[in-house]
């Protein structure tokens, strides 16, 4: 057989549903073996919605979301969202055609060293450079993409290789066992924890990524220690289970920095730093730290770890719990009733443009609590971040490591491909709106049905509020939009404009009951962000 068809039998192989991205000249070989397999190829209109409905996907399957370009242009292209799944530790694949290897060697027609390129943001980069490493680089890539912690893989396919005759067939796939934790650390962090006096959980992305949420649930439980979840860990413990905190990683002082501080012991679970920086919930450095992970922890001065529990969580959580003596009490509740007041103020707000805090409520009002949002990136996200309840992890998927604009359109393109039986929401700013909107013309020709929710302010919202934090005044952060409904329009999709309160609940629900792309223009008044701005530098710890 051709090398590209061991390669596509190599994708089957690792089970492969969907490649999601656009062909070009020097993968024509790969496009053509495709046309003999039952993997679906998703063409999309640029390359970065293809590498992130694959981060997507990743994440909602913890199997690698698989994305593909040519070479050149269109591997630069796909570079940004390769880089938030490798630093957001989602599980992905990318592949990039490349020209012939009789003229890599040389200043030639769209020639870049990508494998160089791609070795910088993926935790494994690869090139085939002869068809008889096929199955060893294939099963590699997703070896290293599905391995925690969970990440990107790069492979580069010349395309004179794809061409090659070749007898060989794929390896064996066999997922590695997380180790047991070492006893000694477990029974270490179990005394540390019954010693403690006000001890508290940040529990993060580790945690959905192992699949451990019940038992954190059981652990806070059984020992009464209540938790506070990152950004990319919302709904790991419910929202309505009384020892849930909420959502850490709002860059002021909030509520459950108050939490932090008077906390003796943080045990920090499945907690990736990249999310959320220790110094804006340690600066003092003189807590104990107890880091329970699949790996070690990063080295950071805020970040002073007493004892290391490293393997599989789900173990080390169940040993530690039977080991600890459970807490009585518990002393941090106020921050969590101080989290709902607020929630619950403006219910009722009829204002207009609409109150971030309102457009929350509504949209929580809208779904089901399976159903999944996700979040773009700005002010919007931070709202969503702190007010959006969620009662199941992956219900809210929310890019915090690398932060990228642009996630949520296409995102939930490979949201809906990965969980069909599930409504999915984009929620978004309308800058990240019209990054990557070319892919309502993707979902309308897959037949998607899916609502964009656009928090329209006209402007760069996020940095506006970081700006007047900072200097008192905003510069360059202010534009101008197309009619979002018209646009919509011109694409066949759904197309709403919410002009005062009251129509927003009625639009959602209409909009989540259609078989279509519904793409709902919603004002958003963010003078709401430097009241909270205000509010929290002002307030006095309820605890
Ligand atoms: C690709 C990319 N470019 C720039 C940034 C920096 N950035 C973060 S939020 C933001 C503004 C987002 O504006 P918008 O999408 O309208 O959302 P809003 O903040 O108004 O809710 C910018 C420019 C980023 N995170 N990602």
């Amino acid at each position: 057989m051709k090398a590209a068809e061991l390669f596509v039998r190599c994708l089957e192989n690792e089970g492969v549903e969907f490649i999601f991205g656009i062909p070009g000249e020097e993968n024509l070989h790969v496009m053509d073996a495709l046309c003999e397999s039952p993997i679906r190829f998703i063409t999309t209109r640029h390359e970065q919605g293809a590498a992130f409905m694959a981060d997507v996907y990743g994440r909602l399957t913890s199997r690698a979301g698989v994305c593909l370009s040519t070479l050149g242009p269109g591997a630069t292209n796909l570079l940004t969202a390769v880089a938030d799944a490798n630093l957001d530790h989602a599980p992905l694949v990318a592949i990039a055609g490349q020209a012939g290897t009789n003229r890599l060697h040389k200043e030639s027609h769209q020639v870049l060293d990508l494998h160089s390129i791609f070795s910088h943001v993926t935790k494994y980069s690869s090139q085939i450079l002869t068809p008889n490493i096929i199955p060893e680089v294939v099963r590699k890539a997703f070896k290293q993409a599905q391995m925690e912690r969970t990440g990107a893989s790069f492979i580069e396919f010349p395309e004179n290789i794809a061409s090659m005759e070749i007898t060989d067939s794929p390896l064996r796939v066999k997922h590695p066992i997380a180790p047991e934790p070492a006893a000694e650390s477990v029974q270490r962090a179990a005394a540390l924890i019954s010693e403690a006096r006000t001890p508290m959980i940040l529990a993060g992305n580790g945690v959905v990524r192992a699949g451990a949420w019940q038992q954190l649930t059981d652990f806070a439980e059984r020992l009464n220690i209540p938790v506070a979840n990152t950004f990319m860990a919302k709904g790991i413990i419910p929202f309505k289970h009384p020892m849930a905190l909420g959502t850490a990683g709002l860059q002021t002082h909030d509520y459950l920095n108050c939490g932090f501080e008077r906390a003796d012991v943080i045990v920090c679970i499945g907690y990736d730093l990249v999310e959320y920086h220790p110094h804006l919930w340690h600066p003092t450095r003189d807590r104990c730290i107890i880091h329970i992970a699949s790996a070690p922890s990063e080295v950071d001065a805020s970040y002073g770890v007493s004892v290391g529990v490293v393997g599989d969580i789900k173990h080390s959580l169940i040993r530690i719990a039977e080991l600890a003596t459970p807490h009585q009490g518990h002393l941090l509740r106020p921050l969590r009733e101080a989290l709902i007041t607020e929630m619950n103020q403006h219910r009722d707000d009829e204002s207009f443009p609409i109150k971030p805090q309102k457009i929350i409520w509504d949209l929580r009002t809208a779904l089901d609590l399976e159903d999944v949002v996700i979040c773009d990136v700005g002010a919007h996200k931070m709202w969503m971040a702190r007010m959006f309840r969620c009662e199941y992890p992956n219900t809210c998927i929310i890019s915090n490591g690398f932060a990228s604009m642009g996630i949520a359109l296409p995102g939930a393109v490979g949201a809906k491909l990965a969980q069909p039986d599930r409504a999915v929401v984009a929620v978004t700013g309308d800058a990240g709106f019209l990054m990557n909107s070319q892919e309502i013309e993707t979902a309308m020709r897959l037949g998607i049905a899916m609502v964009v929710l656009i928090w329209n302010d006209r402007g760069y919202g996020l940095i506006e509020w970081k700006q007047l934090s900072s200097f008192g005044r905003a510069s360059h952060v202010r534009f101008t939009n197309p009619d979002f409904v018209t646009y919509a329009e011109s694409f066949g999709a759904r197309g709403y404009r919410i002009e005062r309160a009251a129509d927003l609940l009625p639009t959602l629900r209409a909009a989540l009951a259609d078989s279509t792309v519904s793409i709902i223009d919603c004002p958003v008044d963010y003078g709401e962000n430097m009241k909270l701005t205000q509010t929290l530098g002002e307030m006095i710890c309820p605890i």
